[in-house]
């Protein structure tokens, strides 16, 4: 193995060769995960892992084709479209999650963008949220840079915006906007001093080189996201991703442990797909240096794993999720 690869994993870099990264998930399984927990040893309480809860504030009817998405207009799932929601019921929901143990809530919208005339509601969602005392997160599809400044000065903490898949299979997913208005999104973020949330979506149909494609392109943004969210996809009928082959899950570990060496400071999000996973295969995505998750019954209009079931994972796996702990404590569980 070249020296560069050997020694990559051990600092900041920006500069990832997609041969460097194919090599990283050409390693054998028990190398791979090996040098993964060391690095995230290096960086993070290896046992902390902080929960985040998802609430879809808008739901359906969006106008981009997303392939992946039940709430696109343009697929027939069984998703309805309903309104922005009121911020008497935003903020019941964020009290529940707190009372859960979530130390971040994060709202969701099906838009392509955010509209100025929807802006001043999301700024009074985000400063209820706050208000509670927990971290915010909001995903809105595209901003403009006003209105990244705009949420920065509301507090928002957290910006979700998933570049999804590589550069070269982005096309076959979504049509409707391109890669490099994902990307100015993310600018603006970074610019605006808002937290990035980035990453993507894998069992889409992608080979190892898309897969590997997408964390060259997360890692080499100018700083790393805060946090990287790894979607698997949850096949919705309806959509036209449904009934594509199942991904060995062994990769979706190994994207994890990539993930963790090429951005050994930020927080990897083991994200969507959790209900139809076996507990062992969450505990080596834990072990391959996923150390946050999203909490709650439901993710954005799918299921996530009931949080009884979640809770009795954290305890037999002795992870603290620091529930109950003020959210400045539990924050620092995804800190280096
Ligand atoms: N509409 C906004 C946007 O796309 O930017 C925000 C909400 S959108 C639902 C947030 C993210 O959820 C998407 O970027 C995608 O990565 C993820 N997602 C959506 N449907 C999914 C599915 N069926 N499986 C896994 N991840 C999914
Ligand atoms: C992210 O990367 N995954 C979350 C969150 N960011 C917004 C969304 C997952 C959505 C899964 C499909 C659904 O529930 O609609
Ligand atoms: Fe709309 Fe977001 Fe779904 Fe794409 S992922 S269809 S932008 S809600």
């Amino acid at each position: 193995m070249p020296e560069n690869i050997a020694n990559a994993d051990q600092l900041i870099r920006h500069n990832w060769k997609l041969e460097q990264v194919e090599a990283l998930y050409d390693l054998p399984f028990s190398d791979l995960m090996f040098r993964a927990q060391t690095v995230h040893r290096e960086n993070f309480d290896p046992n902390a892992v902080q929960v985040s809860t998802l609430l879809s504030i808008k739901t359906g009817g969006c106008a981009e084709d997303c392939g992946y998405c039940p709430q696109s207009a343009h697929h027939e799932s069984a998703v309805k479209a309903e309104p922005l929601m009121p911020l008497d019921k935003v903020l019941e929901s964020a009290a529940e999650a707190k009372a859960t143990g979530a130390s971040r809530f994060c709202m969701g919208a099906a838009w392509r963008n955010l509209k100025d005339r929807d802006l001043e509601r999301i700024v009074d969602m985000v400063t209820g949220v706050k208000d509670l005392g927990l971290e915010t997160c909001v995903t809105l599809g595209m901003l403009e840079q006003h209105q990244a400044k705009r949420l920065k000065e509301a507090g928002l903490d957290y910006y979700n915006h998933n570049l999804d898949t590589s550069p070269e299979f982005y096309g076959t997913v979504i049509s409707t906007r391109t890669y490099q208005d994902r990307l100015d999104t993310l600018s603006y973020v970074r610019d605006a001093d808002i937290n990035v949330c980035s990453g993507g979506i894998v069992g889409m149909g992608e080979s190892q080189k898309d897969r590997a494609g997408l964390l060259v392109s997360l890692a080499n943004m100018p700083s790393h996201p805060e946090s990287v969210p790894i979607n698997l996809l949850v096949q919705v009928e309806g959509t036209p991703m449904a009934g594509t082959d199942n991904l060995d899950p062994l990769d979706f570990v190994r994207t994890i442990a990539v993930a963790r060496l090429m951005m050994p400071k930020s927080c990897v999000r083991l994200s969507a797909g959790r209900e139809h996973m076996s507990d062992e295969l969450q505990a080596m995505c834990f072990l391959a240096g996923a150390n946050s998750m999203f909490y709650g019954d439901k993710l954005l209009t799918t299921d996530n794993p009931d949080t009884d079931h979640d809770q009795k994972l954290f305890d037999r796996l002795g992870i603290n999720t620091l529930i109950g702990e003020p959210a400045a404590v539990a924050k620092e569980a995804c800190r280096h």
